[in-house]
Parts: structure tokens; C-alpha cells; sequence
């Protein structure tokens, strides 16, 4: 079948900023790469300001555009929405997204609140009985080292889990005079490090283990609560103006966790972590093996097998380019690697993948909610300063 003849996938997309141009890119290239079963059509894009999404239209690719993203969920010639937007908008926009029959992609964390997600989900429930699918956007599951190690996590090659050692290290917003944006805003963005990126760091812990997180004990910190309003922005960042605004949401987050098997499990989500740019580093102790991933070395999967005798057993440094690696056939000749965006393109292509089989894609608005709740332990750990054991003599 030539791709012209496949059926095609609507998409109406709302937002174009930093989510926006990646999701772009992945609706592009995923036909172009993999034998998708639909035709993904970049139908339209969403956005309030016009001439911005005019602009951003032209330049990513969207045949045409809307600034009203209630019109768009409502037009005819749109099978899927894809919400780039802020969390604030998330719950509004996928709930009336869905019970307008579309599918929808949620860019990630789910929601702002835990009674938000759970809307969300339940409005995804009810909308599955009718075949309308819905996906929450944690990309990081589809960089094929991750899924490479979460197969090797359900082929039982590391055993029984232990230890889950996980941190999101970034370092933007170290500067103090790095100006506010929408992430250092609560009422946007729900949380902060927490949210942003700790989530992604709860969901590939659930995803590689197989196990949910049973219980959390946390602390929150906000090392700098002022900071100059913007001049301009960048897709994070940007040059700080006149004027100060507050932060308040959290800069860092750091819990300790227990997972449903009964491993013990240490998170570190933070925006502070000077020379550490987008450092997902995820080990994994079980009691036949070890994994040890980090993204900014993303192309490879360290692995122990403890099974191996003593005197050459030792990390293996998987480089995950082999056609055998999960995603890796459709791109390039062994060795040449892949790159941040194509964690995207792989989302494209699992969600197009579930929808044309009727099933249901991961992770699901439930997997998006049970993050939500894991979020929602964590502040209310920290907030709770009755489980801190101070030091004696220490100030
Ligand atoms: O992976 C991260 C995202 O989830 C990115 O580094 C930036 O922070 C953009 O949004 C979040």
C-alpha cells in the first residue's frame, strides 16, 4: 500500500512553543520513516495569538490554523488533538476533546491536580467504550536504550528489583537572573522540577520496573523565589527585563520511594544541577543484574549481568544502535545513533500504531493519573515537617 492510499489521521494541534515544534517534527518524520497503517495530516494548528500560529503553521508544516482551540476540537476534518499547551489547560481541552470523539495526546504531567487527572481519566474511560483513544506524552519511554532496558527488566535478566536509583538533572534556571516563565508558575504549571521533569522520572521508574510506587517521604525546596520577568524567551530560559516576579513552585524535589515489589527506591528532580543539562539517569539493582541509563549519554544502556563469572563480569556498555534495538530498524545503519526528537517520532508512531488496531495506547490518562497521585504524595510529604528527624546540636 502506498502511503497516499492509507487512511489518514487528522491532527488538530494546540501549541507551538518548545512541545509544539517537537511534536511537529514527530508528526512529520514518523510517516517517512515507519510503515505507519494511518497517513498522519497536519490538519491544523491552535494557538490565540494570530499571527504567532500563522508564523508557526507556515514554518512547521500545518495546513491551516485556528485561535480558538474550542473550534478547533469542533471541526469536522480533525480526528486527533494534540495539547502542547500548559498544564493549566490540560483537563478543559482533553476532557471536551474527548467527548467531541477525538483522540487525544496530552503532553506530560497529565494534569495540574490529582482531581483534574482523575477527570481526565475517567473522560478517557468513558470515551474507550466508543473506540476514542486518549495518551499521555512521557516520551522518554520510547528512546530505545529505555525500552531496551525494560525489556531486559520483563525478560527477568536483572531479577528481583532492589534498588531504583533515578534523577532528572538540569541546570536552567541555576542562574538567578534567569527570568520567570510559565514553568516557575503555579497556577500554569502545577509544580515545578516536580512536575516537569520528576514526573518523567516516577513514570520510566514505573514503566522499566513494572511496579507502582506504594509510598513516598519528600523534600521540596525553592533556593530562589524572585526573579526578573522576561524580556524574550527561549524554549527554556530566556534574556530577564524589568521588573520582578515570584516563583512558586519548587526548584527541587528529592523523595525517597518504595516500590510494589519491595524495592527502595531515591528520586533528585532539579533545575539546579549546574553542568547537567538534561541528565535523566536511571540505575536499577535487581538481584541477578544491574541497568544503568543516562540520557545525555542516551544512545547507551550499561548493563551487569551478575550471572557471569567473577573475574570478567564487569558493566557492559550496550551501544543501542543495532537493527535487533527496539525502534532503531527504521533509522539508521548500526552505530550512527539517534537523538532527543525521535523519542517523539516513536510516540507518533505507537499511538498511530494502537489507534488503527483499536487498542488501547500507553502510557494511558490512568498511567498519566497515577504519576498525578505519586506528584501529590511527594507535596504532601514535604509539606508535612512531622516526619523530619532533626539533628542534635545541628542548625
Ligand atoms: O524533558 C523535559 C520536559 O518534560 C524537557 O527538558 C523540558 O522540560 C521541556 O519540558 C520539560
Amino acid at each position: 500500500m502506498t502511503s497516499a492510499s492509507r487512511p489518514p489521521l487528522r491532527v488538530g494541534m494546540i501549541g507551538y512553543a518548545f512541545m509544539g515544534v517537537a511534536h511537529s517534527q514527530a508528526w512529520r518524520t514518523a510517516p517517512r520513516f515507519f510503515d505507519l497503517p494511518l497517513r498522519p495530516e497536519l490538519t491544523v494548528l491552535g494557538g490565540r495569538d494570530a499571527a504567532g500560529v500563522a508564523a508557526a503553521a507556515d514554518r512547521l508544516g500545518w495546513a491551516d490554523t485556528e485561535t480558538d482551540w474550542r473550534r478547533l476540537i469542533e471541526r469536522d476534518d480533525v480526528d486527533l488533538v494534540d495539547i502542547c499547551t500548559p498544564g493549566d489547560s490540560h483537563a478543559e481541552i482533553a476532557i471536551a476533546a474527548l467527548r467531541a470523539g477525538k483522540h487525544v495526546l496530552c503532553e506530560k504531567p497529565l494534569a495540574n491536580s490529582v482531581a483534574e487527572a482523575e477527570a481526565m481519566a475517567a473522560a478517557a474511560a468513558e470515551a474507550a467504550a466508543s473506540g476514542v483513544r486518549a495518551m499521555v506524552g512521557f516520551t522518554y519511554r520510547r528512546v530505545p536504550a529505555v525500552a531496551l532496558a525494560a525489556r531486559l527488566v520483563a525478560e527477568g535478566r536483572i531479577g528481583q528489583v532492589r534498588h531504583v536509583r533515578a534523577q532528572y538533572l538540569q541546570d536552567w534556571i541555576a542562574d538567578p537572573a534567569a527570568p520567570m516563565s510559565w514553568r516557575l508558575e503555579k497556577d500554569k504549571a502545577g509544580s515545578g522540577a516536580l512536575g516537569d521533569i520528576g514526573a518523567h522520572i516516577v513514570d520510566l521508574t514505573q514503566f522499566l520496573t513494572g511496579e507502582t510506587l506504594t509510598g513516598v517521604s519528600a523534600v521540596l525546596e525553592t533556593f530562589v523565589r524572585k526573579r526578573p520577568l522576561p524580556a524574550s524567551t527561549g524554549a527554556l530560559g530566556g534574556v530577564g527585563g524589568e521588573g520582578m516576579g515570584e516563583v512558586t513552585v519548587d526548584d527541587a524535589a528529592v523523595f525517597l520511594g518504595r516500590f510494589s515489589g519491595g524495592a527502595l527506591a531515591t528520586f533528585e528532580a532539579t533545575r539546579f544541577a549546574l553542568g547537567r543539562k538534561n541528565a535523566i539517569r536511571i540505575e536499577v539493582n535487581g538481584s541477578a543484574g544491574s541497568l544503568a541509563f543516562d540520557f545525555e549519554d542516551m544512545n547507551v544502556l550499561h548493563f551487569f549481568d551478575g550471572s557471569e563469572p567473577a573475574e570478567t563480569a564487569g558493566f557492559r556498555r550496550i551501544v543501542v544502535t543495532e537493527p535487533e534495538h527496539p525502534y532503531v530498524s527504521a533509522w539508521w545503519p548500526a552505530g550512527h545513533g539517534l537523538g532527543y526528537e525521535h523519542g517523539f517520532t516513536h510516540q507518533v508512531v505507537d499511538l498511530v500504531t494502537a489507534l488503527a488496531a483499536g487498542e488501547q495506547p500507553t502510557p494511558s490518562f490512568a498511567d498519566g493519573l497515577a504519576v498525578q497521585r505519586v506528584l501529590d504524595a511527594v507535596e504532601r510529604s514535604a509539606a508535612d515537617r512531622s516526619t523530619w528527624t532533626p539533628i542534635e546540636g545541628a542548625h
